[in-house]
């Protein structure tokens, strides 16, 4: 799988009470959803992630405050603050990921691909930086 991340626009539909955001597999996904999951009450200081993963690909929306990903596609690092409910984060294939800068008001909400497996994870940066060289990113 090729790696790649990128910031996606999520329509806002809104009236006067207020606004909504509808994430609809196969309409503003590209993958078909097996779960979701949500980082909230992060404590000050906390940075979490420091993983690649092999075949997961994700959108993460920050739907309350904000949080920074650095992301790593083992030849350069790029921030990305999410700071928008109308944002989304996708990440495909082989990146390292690390998140920090948590508010105290942040809810992450994280729309996965695939079911948990702990298989699926690259916790090791060398190992990350091997199956790089390997041609797999
Ligand atoms: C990712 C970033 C953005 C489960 O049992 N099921 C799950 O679906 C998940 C996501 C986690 N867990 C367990 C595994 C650990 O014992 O929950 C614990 C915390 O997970 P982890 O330390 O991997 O959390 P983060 O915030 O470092 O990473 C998570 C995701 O795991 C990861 O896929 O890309 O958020």
């Amino acid at each position: 799988m090729l790696s790649k991340y990128e910031l996606l626009d999520f329509k806002t539909l809104g009236d006067e009470r207020g606004s909504l955001i509808a994430i609809e597999e196969g309409y503003n996904t590209p993958f078909e959803i097996k779960r979701v999951y949500y980082i909230f009450d992060t404590k000050e200081g906390i940075e979490r992630g420091f993983h690649a993963h092999i075949n997961l690909k994700q959108i993460a929306i920050a739907v309350k405050g904000s949080c920074t990903f650095v992301l790593d596609n083992g030849m350069k690092k790029d921030e990305m603050k999410l700071t928008n409910p109308n944002q989304g984060l996708l990440i495909e294939g082989l990146i390292w990921r690390e998140m920090k800068d948590f508010s105290p008001d942040c809810v992450l909400v994280v729309i996965a691909s695939e079911h948990y497996d702990e298989g699926d994870y690259i916790r090791d940066y060398d190992r990350f930086l091997e199956e790089v060289e390997n041609g797999k990113n």
